[in-house]
């Protein structure tokens, strides 16, 4: 049935696209056709976020072309999560006349001085996984339907103290990312908050391999929970080496660890690991099923969380172009402003007035092996 389906969407897209023969922007039988940029984290030890990302666009785009309101042609640059990459994307992106918007960067790193150009540039930017504190603020441009931190971590500390009464806490965090820097912030401030007493602090750096350091002494001060930000491969490392130390207990992370690749490169030892998401795969709602069983007849996997806000943010520009009626930047920034009650497969969502996320968090844990609710 998804076969057939499938095939339909690809033909009518393909119809849409030799039918419309015009310029970008100008409508085709009224569809909006415009280009959507996307700068992404496709190459390199975070790879797998973009895989997600571009995979779940994709889907969207096919869907979306194939309804005939709006036809997207996605202009896809690879970041390799390094800011001066971002940057060169974004720029050669925003000197494109075609591009209407961006989605992306993937990493809060990247937006952060990628962000700050697109607004200058009037160019409408969409962060799909962009969650540390002040993205939206950048600037009148600059959206995210990702979940923030300070959203998301709160979440999950409440959910860890009431599951195992946690009184004392380690924290662990990258000190050379905004994300996981961030992250850090609102794991104090939260730690602080609930009267949670913090043993120490520890950090790290991208691409470190031996944590036996930090690992060590949280081991010796017996913490009830370790609070962790970082991405998911220093992430998986970090719990590989805690679970080989003797160390047991849960650990909450952030959005970097929110990708099954935790689960590829720790293995068992990535059970015990919290994070709160507005994607959870088995839900019983008929439209999460569709886009799960779409994206595994087209990928051969699962999807993520960094598929499914993907897939939701380029729905979110579809539905911002449609409002526009025309393929313009400073018209997209508008209707984009005005999305509100947004019925995506993350459930209900609205950008408040800064551009940022209104949105239910729903927490999870690792379990043998896989993300489940943690109730
Ligand atoms: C960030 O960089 O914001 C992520 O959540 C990965």
């Amino acid at each position: 049935q998804f076969t057939a389906l499938s095939s339909l969407l690809v033909l009518s897209a393909c119809g849409g696209n030799q039918a419309a023969g015009d310029e970008d922007g100008e409508s085709s039988g009224g569809a909006v056709k415009a280009d959507i940029g996307v700068i992404s984290y496709i190459s390199g030890p975070g790879a797998a976020y973009g895989e997600a990302i571009t995979n779940g666009l994709k889907l969207a785009q096919e869907e979306i072309n194939g309804k005939g309101e709006v036809e997207i042609n996605l202009v896809i640059e690879d970041s390799a999560g390094k800011q001066d990459q971002a940057l060169t994307a974004a720029q050669k992106l925003m000197n494109s006349e075609n591009v209407t918007g961006i989605i992306g960067p993937t990493l809060s790193t990247e937006m952060n001085v990628v962000g700050p150009e697109a607004d200058l540039n009037g160019v409408p930017i969409m962060g799909t996984s962009t969650t540390a504190e002040g993205i939206p603020q950048i600037g009148d441009y600059v959206f995210r339907n990702s979940l923030p931190e300070a959203l998301a971590i709160p979440a999950s500390i409440d959910k860890a103290i009431e599951k195992y009464d946690a009184k004392k806490v380690a924290i662990l965090y990258g000190n050379d990312d905004v994300f996981t820097k961030s992250g850090f912030d609102t794991m104090k401030k939260a730690a602080e908050e609930k009267g949670l007493e913090i043993l120490t602090i520890e950090t790290f750096q991208k691409g470190q391999s031996d944590y036996n350091a930090q690992l060590t002494k949280i081991k010796g001060l017996k913490p009830d929970l370790i609070l962790a930000s970082a991405l998911y491969n220093e992430g998986a490392v970090i719990m590989d080496q805690a679970r080989k130390m003797g160390i047991d207990v849960p650990f909450v992370g952030g959005n970097g660890f929110n990708s099954p690749e935790v689960i590829n490169i720790a293995g068992d030892a990535a059970n015990g690991l919290i994070v709160a998401t507005p994607w959870y795969g088995e839900k019983e709602d008929d439209k999460v099923k569709e886009f799960v069983g779409k994206y595994e007849e087209e990928y051969g996997k699962k999807p993520d969380q960094f598929a499914a806000q993907a897939y939701d943010a380029l729905y979110i520009m579809a539905e911002a172009l449609k409002n526009a009626g025309e393929a313009d930047r400073d018209a997209l920034r508008d209707a984009l402003a005005e999305i509100k009650g947004f019925n995506g497969i993350l459930g209900e969502f609205s950008f408040d007035e800064e551009g940022d996320v209104v949105m239910e968090p729903t927490v999870l844990v690792i379990e043998g092996g896989a993300f489940k609710e943690f109730n």
